[in-house]
């Protein structure tokens, strides 16, 4: 044979790498279990893809979540990172005692409706109102998919089951209870669009203190007919995205100007910058009383408002207000953590 042959071209090329050398096969998990075609799975796609290019090392990594088919998604993605599932409802009281002894980890919780909006809706609440650095996102299909699709505590009122049952109570707009209890990073998006989805995940992960996504992830078992408000048909046609998303990280060298009155750049406490391209003229993210507003407007007009609703990047999370220096305490040494016998004698002679 001849020594000019030419090089084999079909040879498959070795798949990207991030700035952490991983690929993002290596940022997967076990294969799921859910239905096919779930929205959780999508999401769950979504979340690999943003951890992938934000390099988060899969170990850095504390996965927390209750019960419920959303809840499985921690098992679906990073499976070299930590993970606990928690009773149902109960994933903040342990993401709290996590990121307490360790912040140097990222807290990425995954929930449901029912999970966060029912049975958990007494932790969400004190959680969000402690703002305890974690990205918490909620996998909101309307039901309790995996007891076979009861209406949930943010079904719209006059949707559907299949069965024709009508549910006559009220919705729980999530985000705009955690706007009210002081959430400084609070979105909505549909799990059907996935290059949102993967900005808002992106910001997210940068944020500092709790980071609510609302996700509609129509459950395709029991709530995806015509008369449902969380399918993928009515968020389809009713999804109205406030702003594009862009997300710049802290080490990519910012050259393209902006224009305020089109465009709001954010910088979030890393250096990351989250660059909302405004679809709505004068929505300022950053404004509460806007922020409110446009989730009460969102649910007189039955509008699916989507895009980051309200962020506050200067907030001081659980830990700062709680006075813990950034050593974790789970690096901390027995003689540093133990008060030993002289302080132990003076508490006593304090009780006496
Ligand atoms: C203490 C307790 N009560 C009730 C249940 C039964 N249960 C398991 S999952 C679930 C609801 C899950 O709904 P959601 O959080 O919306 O998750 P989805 O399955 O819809 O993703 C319920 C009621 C339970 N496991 N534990
Ligand atoms: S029952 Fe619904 S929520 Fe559960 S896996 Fe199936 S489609 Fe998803
Ligand atoms: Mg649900």
């Amino acid at each position: 044979m001849s020594s000019t042959t030419p090089a084999n071209t079909s040879e498959p090329k070795a798949p990207p790498s991030n700035r952490a050398g991983l690929t993002v096969k290596e940022y997967g998990g076990l294969k799921s279990t859910l239905c096919v075609g779930c929205g959780h799975d999508v999401i769950t796609r979504q979340i690999t893809q943003a951890m992938y290019e934000m390099s988060i090392p899969p170990y850095k990594v504390a996965k927390m979540s209750g019960i419920g088919c959303s809840s499985k998604t921690t098992a679906y993605f990073a499976d070299r990172g930590h993970g606990f599932n928690a009773v149902h409802g109960r994933m903040p009281a342990v993401a709290t005692g996590a990121m307490m002894v360790n912040p140097s980890l990222l807290s990425i919780g995954v929930s449901g409706d029912g999970d966060t909006a029912s049975i958990g809706a007494g932790q969400f609440v004190h959680l969000l109102r402690r703002n305890v650095p974690m990205v918490y996102i909620v996998e909101n299909n309307g039901v309790y998919g995996l007891t076979k699709g009861q209406f949930s505590a943010t079904a719209d009122a006059g949707s559907k089951l299949k069965t024709g049952v009508v549910n006559d109570l009220p919705a729980i707009d999530l985000c705009a209870m955690a706007i009210e209890l002081g959430c400084g990073y609070v979105a909505r998006s549909f799990s059907g669009d996935m290059k949102q989805l993967v900005g808002l995940l992106k910001g997210a992960m940068a944020h500092r203190g709790t980071a609510l996504l609302d996700i509609i992830s129509p459950c395709v078992t029991f709530n995806n007919h015509d008369s449902s408000t969380k399918s993928y048909k009515w968020a389809k046609d009713h999804e109205i995205p406030i702003q594009e998303i862009g997300f710049i990280p802290y080490y990519e060298e910012i050259t393209v100007e902006y224009d305020p009155g089109t465009t709001q750049d954010i910088e979030l406490h890393d250096g990351s910058h989250i660059r909302l391209k405004k679809l709505r003229a004068d929505y300022d993210a950053t404004d509460k009383s806007q922020a409110l507003a446009l989730c009460q407007e969102s649910q007189v007009k039955q509008e699916f408002l989507t895009g980051l609703i309200y962020v506050e990047p200067a907030k001081k999370d659980f830990l700062e207000l709680s006075g813990l220096g950034s050593e974790p305490i789970v690096s901390m040494s027995d003689e540093r953590l133990r008060p030993g016998r002289k302080a132990l004698d003076e508490i006593m002679e304090a009780l006496k």
